[in-house]
């Protein structure tokens, strides 16, 4: 053996050794608190970070100038509900039956998620975890559906898919917003309230462990900003997106107003001297709707199973573990943060629980790859496989197949070029299909 070999060796053998007793220690980090921030169809293109020059988004920025961006990060559904089924549960939203919209108006306000279903705040507050949600819920309007049945302690929201953010109107003209289980009347601005409320909920819980879900209703319609007028009063008729002309106009200052609360949010945490052990999670729950949002160079909006439909922009902050300017290319989908997070404050070895998400801690602190794996999406009359750089998209029967790698706009359909790729994915995809909907009594609507 040269000296350099044995160098080499003696080199692998201390990393080994290093490696291992790295793996033994109990626990490599104190257990975080964990702020999940979404915002509600956000595109894709929408903040200054992922290249918006209209927008101001400067508190979003520094998030990710500190901390790791998505370039491949994808929402459950292509709309609301679907997305926060799988957020919260770690499944694919088709395990409960959430496969689409709850509706203000029709059967499906009636329905919601089931409170057998074990959700991220169950498991936080089982954890010793303070559990808030503040903003919108979209899993049940029904009370049986409310979020202290799932597991936070803390609701200060709506139940529905919309509010105005002046009268709080839902889309159906019925009041909605809660404190806890109990109905009440609140004046302000649904975007300042929010942001009240998860200072006020950090402030209370700065001594504990706490999770908080900051559920955003920026930049969903109506499009009202902080100075607007309310456009739904009860009893009277309205527009579902506002009266305001300058809808793009209103786009920009809502999605401005979210920012300067997602600053005070950080401002809070930095004064507490919480900053270095909260781990702040920004995403989307699908993409930006196609007459305001900006897609950048996506394809399709929020409905479809196009890019523009699903792939929105997230940022992960962890001062101390997450490197600093980071950027990530590995596809992730809301459904992993649920698995992550039992890796993160566990406090013993989990027996399987049921996650089709997978725990993306390493990829946080080590930037290290994910492995293989085939994800799907189904909503209405499109479904998708996707593995690596092919997604095979059906759309109504005919079968697309585009290399994301290559053609990120989804213009080049290889179905036909690429035979066996698009074979394969459509086996996996019925296979999932059977499985997700296993004893499931879908709500398709
Ligand atoms: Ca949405």
């Amino acid at each position: 053996m040269n000296v350099r070999n044995f160098y080499n060796r003696a080199f692998n053998i201390f990393l080994f050794v290093s490696l291992f007793m790295f793996s033994c220690t109990p626990r490599e980090f104190e257990r975080p608190n964990i702020i999940l921030i979404m915002a509600d169809d956000l595109g894709y293109g929408d903040l200054g970070c992922f290249g918006n020059k209209e927008i101001q988004t400067p508190f979003l920025d520094s998030m990710a100038s500190e901390g790791l961006k998505f370039t491949d990060f994808h929402s459950n559904g292509s709309v609301c509900s679907p997305t926060r089924a799988a957020l919260l549960t770690g499944r694919y939203q088709q395990r409960s039956g959430l496969e689409g919209v709850i509706y203000a108006e029709g059967e499906t306000r009636q329905t919601g998620l089931d409170v057998k279903e074990l959700t991220i705040a169950d498991y936080m507050k089982s954890e010793g975890y303070a559990t808030g949600v503040v903003g919108k819920w979209h899993l049940g309007y029904h009370i049986d559906y409310n979020p202290i049945y799932h597991g936070f302690d803390f609701f200060r929201g709506y139940v529905s898919g919309n509010v105005d953010y002046h009268s709080h109107l839902d889309g159906a003209g019925i009041p909605d917003w809660w404190h806890d289980l109990e109905k009440t009347k609140e004046k302000g601005y649904v975007t300042d309230l929010i942001t009240k409320y998860s200072v006020e909920f950090i402030e209370k819980n700065k001594d504990r462990p706490f999770f908080l879900y900051v559920a955003h209703e920026a930049p969903h319609y109506p499009f009202q900003g902080r100075k607007d007028r309310a456009d739904r009063r009860l009893g009277m008729d309205f527009e579902d997106h506002g009266s305001r002309k300058d809808k793009k106009g209103a786009y920009k200052e809502m999605i401005e107003v979210m920012d300067e609360g997602i600053g005070q949010i950080f401002e809070k945490l930095e004064t507490l001297g919480l900053k270095e052990n909260t781990l702040v999670i920004f995403c989307s729950d699908n993409g930006g709707l196609k007459e305001v949002a900006n897609n950048g160079i996506l394809n399709g909006a929020k409905g479809s199973l196009l890019e523009g439909g699903h792939r929105v922009p997230a940022i992960a902050r962890w001062p101390g573990y997450i490197l600093p300017g980071s950027v990530t290319d590995q596809t992730i989908l809301s459904m992993d943060f649920f698995p992550t997070f039992v890796n993160l404050v566990k406090s013993e070895e989990k027996q399987n629980l049921g996650f089709d998400g997978i725990d993306i801690t390493r990829l946080l602190i080590e930037e290290k790859a994910l492995s293989d794996r085939t994800l799907f999406w189904k909503y209405r009359d499109q479904k998708v496989a996707r593995n690596g750089e092919w997604k095979l998209l059906i759309d109504k029967d005919t079968a697309y197949l585009y290399n994301l790698e290559a053609d990120i706009s989804e213009q080049i359909d290889l179905a036909d070029m690429e035979g066996s790729i698009t074979s394969q994915l459509k086996i996996e995809l019925e296979t999932w299909e059977k499985d997700v909907s296993k004893g499931i009594k879908l709500k398709t609507n």
